[in-house]
């Protein structure tokens, strides 16, 4: 069997914020790709755009769960259709459940889960989450490529640190850090063999109310 690692150790990278090494090992990277890739045939990647000016983002997005996080040029919120094809969003993996189970220390499951594709030229730049009710954790979930992550402080001029994201790592942003500014500066290409093509997938579990 492929499964989460309770057991791996959490690395304190800033207050709130919790890194763990290798959360999945191969397998359960595997397997829970292969559940991504069902939930993508189903709801199709779509680029977003930012708000007012149209601009598209770099990543292309899909989500699932109850709701789904999506950007256009009428703004960012969170809804229970796909943008495009109007359908309800695919149900969550029950291993992405089991992730939040272990990590999140929140007596509800998560809403909404964002999966993030970067192709080996896309980023992402440093932004706050603030869509969010709910002051649960954020879980993030890398597969692939690894990237170079950045984060900050409350405030966009605090002082930022880097930290890589390999496959299978897994973060945790609570408390003191959910409002804190975070970006991914670049794709490393072909540091992983998990992807068929150069690239990363982030998935990220978040509650959107406390209802
Ligand atoms: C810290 N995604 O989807 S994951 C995003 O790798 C996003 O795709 C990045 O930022 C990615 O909004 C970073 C780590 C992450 C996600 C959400 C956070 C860190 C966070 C929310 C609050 C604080
Ligand atoms: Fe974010």
């Amino acid at each position: 069997m492929t499964e989460a690692r309770p057991h791996v150790p959490a690395l304190p990278l800033a207050p709130g914020v919790l890194l763990y090494k290798t959360f999945l090992d191969r397998g359960a990277q595997e397997s829970l790709l292969a559940e991504i890739r069902a939930v993508v045939a189903r709801a199709p990647l779509f680029q977003p755009a930012m708000p007012k000016t149209g601009k598209p983002f770099s990543v292309r997005m899909s989500n699932c769960g109850p709701l789904g996080w999506v950007s256009d040029l009428a703004g960012y919120r969170y809804q229970p259709n796909h943008p495009i094809s109007g359908a309800p969003w695919p149900e969550m993996p029950e291993a992405l459940l089991a992730v939040w189970r272990a990590l999140a220390h929140w007596p509800q499951d998560p809403q909404a889960c964002l999966i993030n594709l970067y192709e080996p030229t896309a980023r992402m730049g440093l932004h706050q989450d603030a869509d969010e009710i709910s002051l649960a954790p954020i879980v993030s979930v890398s597969l692939g490529d690894s990237c170079r992550f950045r984060f900050g402080g409350d405030l966009r001029g605090d002082k930022t640190r880097s930290v890589l994201l390999e496959s299978g790592d897994v973060l945790t942003f609570g408390g003191p850090a959910r409002r804190m500014f975070h970006g991914v500066d670049r794709i490393l290409p072909r540091t992983s063999t998990l992807l068929a093509q150069p690239g990363r997938i982030n998935l990220t579990l978040r509650r959107v109310d406390d209802l």
